[in-house]
């Protein structure tokens, strides 16, 4: 550890097509930015670095779908994407984007590096291409039927009903996701980077040199070598991108995945470039007194512990990382997070429903952060930590300390006397923490360390319930100040402990307690704040949430729950083709509804009494459970068929069919002509 000078801290860079989801924020930026704070706090150098991800084949469909350019796309979410981070304080040093001139540049010399050292392959192969689109496919572009289970919706890299890794080129009947049109082969030629010959210093460098790493990402790592890896394209034919810099590969561009991770350093050289304080780039990047740290999602792991330190490699003169901490996945609700299918908390829709409430999702996302496995966001937790945590222990604490000091001190610190046993075994709790957290935060387990500041405000709760200062302050002014100016030094502890995790909230608080600078270095100290300091303005540190409000979120998430399904409906097959004749067979006619009820004694049965123009008839029809107050049919026309066999059903003489269709929740829909039509009319 201690060859260390300085540590460069990188966070995925998120595509630009989408806004930012909790998923995001769990997986990846919050416990970056509660690490970057921490050693912020503690002195060190360090620098946090961030930025989108706007090159790769999505932002290319999307602007087709939108109609508009993937320029737009990523000018439009980069934008919303930072400014997301920035309320809800992530902490970025620079958050810039792979659309840059400096980015465009690093990538294109980074390759170019590579390709003048040799350390490409170059291989030609047969490919789809969509003719209609005029572009080759990448292999989620292409569907078709699997070869093994025969799911007709399988993808080009894998089918998802079965779990089989797929190539296109096992497809049965491929279709092109993108124009729908048949795909036909072509030759193109591509740069791979020979993995396969770089597995061995790999193995050495992870397997043996870096044990210490998260037991997911270890594990990983470990099963794609022990699979033996393989040469890998860093290069595609797409018009978005990074163009190739070598002669003759027009239409080629930096494969999204070659190009992102290069963006770490590009945005750390545009920082220092504009900052000349902080120093070269190179150092951060180049000097082995440099530590690096990759926060990232568990399905980056491949690409950052693998591919990204092989490029690294071969280039010759970069650092490779020091840890890569990935967490798993967060899903919501018990369903995985989607975006396509909007199954997600939003961030800028979050902060319009839950106003200056940041601090409340950190919390709730660190208390549940998918460390070790994934883990499910709720509303009823979200609402449960908030009440019972954040309002009823810190909250609570904090307001009746600094209340107690204005009501019997005028909001001056008092004087400390004498101490009790308890004082004394309070203080040395609080002894203790600082190793404690470091210890947590040095390993990543920022849960438990999150919850390990909420002990210290449950102490400190303890406290002011057990010497009950307001009882005191009757009799004995010294000791109701003792107890006072201890719980006031353990609210300016718990400022600190919580900087890294609640940024808003221990600002707050510092202003609350007149604190103006504080270091890590100062957690434990008793002697924070002076006897006879003034303290700042008393608010509340966090508010209740009401049912009333989670519930709406609730229902919000139902609403898209059913909107999915009507979008996921698949017609069933059309069935075997019929004949004019067979179809003038049918007479299907319009009709009135004179009156509708329940057939006594049965759940599913409607009585249909209705103006056929003809005459009038009874029809029965099962469909009493989509329709609980039947008599407000009545008046309403409807369509029947008219020379539908007559039964009898539960003693009642039916005579024809009438139409329904059935929606998404699986209810009937009476069919009815949009405009009102003389009865008995034919349909056809
Ligand atoms: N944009 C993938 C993702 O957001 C990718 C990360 C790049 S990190 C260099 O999951
Ligand atoms: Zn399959």
């Amino acid at each position: 550890m201690t060859k260390f000078k300085r540590t460069l801290i990188t966070s995925a860079l998120p595509y630009a097509n989408g806004p930012v989801h909790i998923g995001h924020l769990a997986g990846v930026y919050v416990p970056a930015d509660i690490y970057a704070r921490y050693l912020r706090l503690k002195g060190e150098d360090v620098l946090f670095i961030g930025g989108s991800d706007e090159h790769g084949v999505p932002i290319t469909i999307r602007a087709k779908k939108e109609g508009t350019t993937p320029q737009a796309v990523v000018d439009y979410y980069h934008k919303l994407i930072k400014k997301s981070f920035e309320e809800f304080g992530i902490s970025f040093d620079v958050y810039s984007r792979t659309s840059s001139k400096t980015h465009h540049d690093m990538a294109s010399n980074f390759f170019k590096t590579l390709y003048d050292k040799g350390e490409f392959i170059e291989q030609t192969s047969e490919q789809y291409y969509d003719e209609e689109a005029c572009q080759f496919l990448a292999d989620r572009y292409i569907t078709g039927e699997c070869p093994h289970c025969h799911n007709e919706n399988a993808y080009g890299d894998q089918c998802e009903k079965c779990g089989t890794s797929l190539s296109p080129m096992e497809l049965i009947n491929p279709k092109s996701a993108i124009s729908g049109s048949k795909p036909v082969l072509r030759e193109t030629k591509h740069w791979y980077l020979p993995l396969d010959k770089h597995e061995a210093w790999l193995r050495q460098w992870i397997l043996e040199e870096h044990k210490e790493w998260r037991p997911n990402v270890y594990g990983q790592c470990k099963s794609w070598l022990d699979l033996g890896l393989l040469p890998r394209a860093v290069s595609r034919d797409l018009d978005w991108g990074i163009p190739l810099p070598i002669p003759n590969t027009e239409g080629k561009v930096l494969y999204v995945w070659f190009d992102a991770p290069i963006g770490y350093i590009s945005n750390t050289k545009e920082l220092c470039d504009a900052n000349p304080e902080l120093g070269k780039w190179e150092t951060w990047w180049k000097d082995d007194s440099t530590r690096i740290v990759h926060f990232i999602g568990k399905d980056n792991i491949v690409f950052h512990c693998i591919v990204f330190p092989a490029m690294l490699k071969a280039e010759g003169s970069f650092v490779l990382p020091d840890n890569v901490p990935s967490n798993e996945f967060l899903n919501l609700e018990g369903d995985k997070i989607s975006t396509s299918r909007n199954w997600a908390v939003w961030l800028n829709e979050y902060l319009v429903d839950f106003p200056g409430k940041q601090d409340v999702l950190r919390y709730v996302l660190t208390a549940n952060a998918p460390e070790t496995k994934d883990n499910d966001f709720t509303w009823k937790d979200f609402q449960m930590r908030n009440n019972s945590e954040l309002v009823a222990i810190y909250g609570n604490f904090i307001n009746r300390a600094l209340v107690l000091v204005q009501k019997y001190f005028d909001g001056i610190v008092p004087a400390l006397d004498e101490l009790t046993d308890y004082d004394r075994a309070t203080l040395k709790e609080f002894g203790d923490v600082k190793t404690q957290l470091e210890q947590l935060l040095d390993n990543f387990k920022f849960r438990d360390a999150q919850k390990e500041a909420m002990n210290l405000a449950r102490i400190g709760n303890k406290y002011l319930a057990d010497t009950e200062a307001w009882k005191v302050a009757k009799t004995d002014m010294v000791r109701t100040g003792t107890i006072l100016h201890i719980g006031l030094q353990i609210a300016a502890n718990l400022a600190i402990a919580f900087e890294p995790f609640l940024p808003f909230s221990s600002a707050k608080l510092r202003s609350m307690l007149n604190l103006e600078t504080f270091s890590w270095n100062d957690l434990g100290r008793f002697d924070l704040l002076k006897v006879g300091a003034k303290l700042g303005k008393v608010e509340l540190l966090f508010e209740k949430i009401e049912d009333a409000d989670v519930e709406a979120q609730r229902q919000k998430l139902l609403a898209t729950k059913k909107t999915n399904e009507l979008d996921v409906f698949k017609p069933t097959a059309i069935k075997a083709a019929t004949t004019i004749e067979d179809f003038d067979k049918m007479d299907i006619r319009v009709a009135t509804v004179l009156e509708c009820t329940k057939v006594p004694k049965t759940d599913k049965l409607l009585q249909f009494k209705l103006d056929d123009g003809m005459g009038g008839r009874t029809i029965l029809s099962g469909i009493a459970q989509s329709y609980p107050e039947p008599e407000k049919l009545v008046g309403m026309q409807v369509c029947f068929i008219a020379n539908f066999p007559a039964r009898k059903l539960k003693g009642i003489d039916s005579e024809g069919m009438i139409l329904s269709a059935v929606d998404a929740d699986g209810n009937f829909v009476l069919v009815s002509p949009n405009k009102t039509v003389k009865n008995g009319v034919s349909v056809g």
